[in-house]
């Protein structure tokens, strides 16, 4: 089917439908189908715009991407799916590692976003789930690439509500998450929280990167993510304006 660019949601069906063709490809899966309707009702929540509690935490997590030792960007099926080009802008701007880290993970998918990141940015190292270990994790995610996440002081994991992030920070590495639910498990445990689409957050990310190189580091030790979920979770409840039109 066509959605045609006059439909009122045209940029919401347009994400909706490269969801499905990667389900189809085998690099989301129906989960993911899911996990992308909860992020659109809380983005319906938002306005579906970009508020200044995430444009703080875009600033941080930029700042600490820029300060880590070795930076890494977790990729699953829906952020290959919706946001793999800027992904590869923020890993270059940063000198970040990029790693496929699936919850339901298969060879084939693995290889399927392997390939979608081959197909478009030939030359981009593309790190997987082998030989490593995140300790204290019982899902697939705690398999690693030892060289990748499993040497990295930084990772940021977008999209993904579970236990990584605690695991992660339990070994000492800082974790920068990307959800549009600020009261997820993750957005909680996490050291930043970008409460965003991810469409819109990560060319925001690359930006700021791009200008802290230039211009200097800001001083992340004044960052409160405690009270960056509380500004999002106050935004949703008192705001539910919906989108603009
Ligand atoms: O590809 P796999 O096998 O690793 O599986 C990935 C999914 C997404 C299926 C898996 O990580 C999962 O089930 O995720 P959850 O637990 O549903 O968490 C996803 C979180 O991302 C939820 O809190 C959503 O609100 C949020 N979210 C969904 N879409 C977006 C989003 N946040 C930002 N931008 C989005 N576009």
């Amino acid at each position: 089917m066509t959605v045609p660019p006059t439909h009122p949601r045209y940029a919401s069906l347009l994400l909706r439908e490269r969801l499905v063709n990667a389900v189809e490809a085998s690099v989301a899966t129906p989960a993911g189908l899911i996990a992308h309707g909860r992020g659109e009702a809380f983005d319906y929540l938002l306005g579906e715009r970009t508020h200044p509690f995430a444009e703080e935490a875009v600033r941080a997590a930029a700042s600490l991407l820029l300060r880590a030792r070795h930076p890494v960007l977790s990729v699953n099926g829906n952020v290959c799916a919706l946001a793999m080009d800027d992904v590869v802008d923020v890993a270059g701007a940063c000198g970040a590692d990029i790693e496929i880290n699936l919850f339901y993970w298969s060879s084939r998918r693995e290889a399927a976003i392997r390939s979608a990141f081959a197909s478009r940015h030939p030359g981009v190292v593309v790190r997987g789930q082998e030989g490593g270990r995140i300790p204290g994790l019982a899902s697939h995610r705690a398999t690693v690439d030892p060289l990748g996440i499993g040497d990295a002081d930084v990772v940021m994991t977008p999209l993904e509500d579970g236990d990584r992030a605690e695991a992660l920070l339990a070994c000492g590495v800082q974790v920068i998450a990307i959800d549009l639910n600020p009261l997820s498990r993750t957005a909680r445990a996490a050291t930043v929280t970008i409460v965003d689409n991810i469409v819109r957050a990560l060319p925001l990310l690359a930006r700021e990167v791009v200008r802290q190189k230039r211009e200097g580091t800001i001083d992340p030790t004044g960052y409160d993510n405690n009270s960056v979920l509380a500004s999002a979770e106050h935004t949703l409840r008192a705001g539910a304006v919906g989108p603009e039109e």
